[in-house]
């Protein structure tokens, strides 16, 4: 039952940083590299032992450094690849491994690679990328790409159309070539080389399409759906397992590929515990528990998922990972609402009460967690109080077809559906100190600051001992002093409560108790009656018998 092969990966704290906003060293409002290097004691003090730095390769930053123009070279705004270097060497010498994003179903238009590409149909780049001739005068099919409107682009040059799952600035990848995998892999081998720690994979579960290019079932009423023909699609684990076999397998490292639309059983393949392709993915399942009918329209919405449904989800992949594949475990990340606001409560009452509860609930599960730049501060959702607020181009395009050309739904629903679950949410500024701009720039940032920086911010919580940071810290020196919670097998407890997270895990004659109140009333719980376990955590000093407290954490060991 226990017989994970033991490494360090299985055993570490991710922090993902989105250097955009993270820290800026040069007042230009943009995070870089140099205020990453700044701030390494600060991650330092946390207790984290890995970066996943999202990309800061070349870019246009038509999708914030997810389109990229040149994979050997650091985005201009980011600074240079000498800033790079010592970043990376100053992080391992303190004992902090990084992590790159590697983004592959795709480059920018402006990659040479693609320049090439539409010059013309015999130009040996052509094949790079997916080129399809128009159906009866328009795109090759129905498909909408994920930021909204068609994923095809016609091109005049050739009279030809590209495939762009996500902008139209973002064309897709033929992984069909093996001139492309051979690109790739060679890349990632210079990466390597130089010394990083491992791969989070953009989308890798979308680099191999139907070759039939079919239709896909209505979406909004405007467009089909492509992801039945672009996720997990016929050759993706052939594509991985070589990746594996070429780069992968010639390194330790940390692998993780973003893996939207997976299943269970499609992960077992890609997380298999023999190895052969990738050490972990991220699955979208519990992001994504509101039904079609709790939805606006397509992914926005203004509701709040229910705890049991995404306990139901979390559950799921804990006890059918277990001795097949290695879980991911995370709340929050660039793409998505801040956490707090999301599943907790984010009003001054109960932020840092419920913030905790939060931690303690994921951070005690088997598997891999991360931590998102500011969560450990419980940093929440701000408000976009109009569309010229706005900077994420998913959410500008979505306001665009929805509100603008198709009348779909009203202004005014769709900012409050952008307030709630939109990716700018995520990504204003991290708040360092309650001084102008909250410590992020001394000059005027890409993206507002959210204006609670001067109570929510990384001063106040390194001052406080009961902060919401200094409970992240306590929460990631246990997870490194005690293999029942890297280790432990997970069985769920009290699967019929619609307010009680609890669960235990296993270890040899170890038994911990973890039971997360959801909600933000006193409710029953008679986990915690047997004595002689020792409390690891707790967001509460006291306890009431047989009660948790509102929004009350706490993890009990039983020897
Ligand atoms: O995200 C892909 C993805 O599947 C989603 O989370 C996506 O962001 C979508 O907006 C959800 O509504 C990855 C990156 O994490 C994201 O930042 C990039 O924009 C995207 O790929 C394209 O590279
Ligand atoms: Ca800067």
């Amino acid at each position: 039952m226990n017989n994970e092969r033991r490494c360090w990966w299985k055993e570490a704290v991710i922090y993902q940083i989105y250097p955009r906003s993270f820290q800026d060293s040069n007042g230009d409002g943009i995070g870089d590299l140099p205020g990453i290097t700044s701030r390494l004691p600060y991650l330092k003090e946390l207790g984290i032992d890995v970066i996943w730095l999202s990309p800061v390769y070349r870019s246009p930053n038509d999708d914030n450094g997810y389109d990229i123009s040149d994979y050997r070279d650091i985005m201009t705004d980011f600074g240079t690849m000498a800033d790079f270097d010592e970043m990376l060497e100053t992080a391992h010498r303190m004992g902090i491994r990084i992590v790159m994003d590697l983004v592959v179903n795709h480059t920018s238009d402006e990659h040479a690679w693609f320049v090439e590409s539409r010059r013309s149909k015999d130009n040996p780049y052509r094949d790079y990328y997916i080129w399809k001739d128009p159906r009866d005068g328009r795109e090759p099919n129905n498909w909408e790409s994920a930021f909204s409107g068609s994923a095809w682009q016609f091109d005049e040059q050739t009279g030809m159309y590209y495939l762009h799952c996500f902008s139209r600035k973002q064309p897709d990848l033929n992984w069909e070539n093996p001139k492309v995998r051979d690109e790739v892999f060679d890349m990632m081998t210079w990466w390597c080389e130089k010394g990083i720690d491992g791969f989070r994979m953009d989308v890798i579960s979308m680099i191999s399409k139907d070759p039939r290019f079919p239709d896909g079932p209505d979406k909004d009423g405007i467009y089909g759906d492509m992801s039945p023909y672009v996720c997990n699609g016929p050759r993706v684990h052939e594509y991985l397992r070589e990746m594996n076999r070429r780069v992968l397998s010639r390194y330790d490292l940390l692998t993780v590929g973003e893996a939207a639309g997976v299943t269970i059983e499609e992960a077992q393949k890609y997380a298999n515990l023999d190895g052969s392709e990738l050490g972990m993915v991220f699955q979208f399942e519990h992001m994504d528990t509101l039904q079609a009918q709790d939805s606006v329209v397509g992914k926005w919405t203004t509701r709040k998922p229910s705890m049991s449904s995404v306990r139901a989800v979390l559950n799921k992949w804990q006890i059918q990972l277990e001795g097949k594949a290695w879980n991911s475990l995370y709340w929050d990340n660039h793409d998505q609402p801040r956490a707090v606001s999301r599943f907790g409560n984010d009003s001054d009452s109960f932020r840092v009460i419920s913030a905790k509860m939060l931690a303690t609930c994921l951070h005690m599960m088997k598997g891999t967690p991360y931590i998102y730049q500011g969560e450990e501060l419980g940093m929440t959702n701000t408000v976009f109080s109009s569309i010229d607020e706005c900077r994420d181009i998913e959410e500008l395009n979505a306001y665009r077809q929805y509100v603008e050309e198709h009348s779909l739904v009203s202004a005014d629903v769709m900012l409050r559906c952008i307030n709630t679950v939109g990716r700018d949410n995520a990504r204003t500024p991290m708040q360092w100190d309650d001084s102008a701009n909250a410590g992020f720039t001394t000059g005027r940032p890409w993206i507002k600051v959210n204006p609670n920086y001067r109570t929510v911010n990384a001063k106040a919580a390194l001052e406080d001992p009961d902060s919401v940071f200094r409970y992240y810290q306590k929460l990631i020196r246990l997870r490194h002093e005690l293999p029942v919670i890297v280790y432990g097998m997970f069985r769920p407890l009290m699967e019929d409560s619609e307010s009680i997270y609890a669960y235990e895990r296993l270890l040899e004659t170890q038994r911990l108790v973890v039971a997360c109140n959801w909600t933000d009333t006193l409710q029953p719980c008679s986990l915690f009656e047997r004595s002689g376990g020792r409390e690891l955590i707790s967001n509460y000093e006291t306890h009431q018998k047989g009660m948790l407290a509102p929004y009350e954490a706490r993890a009990v060991l039983y020897e």
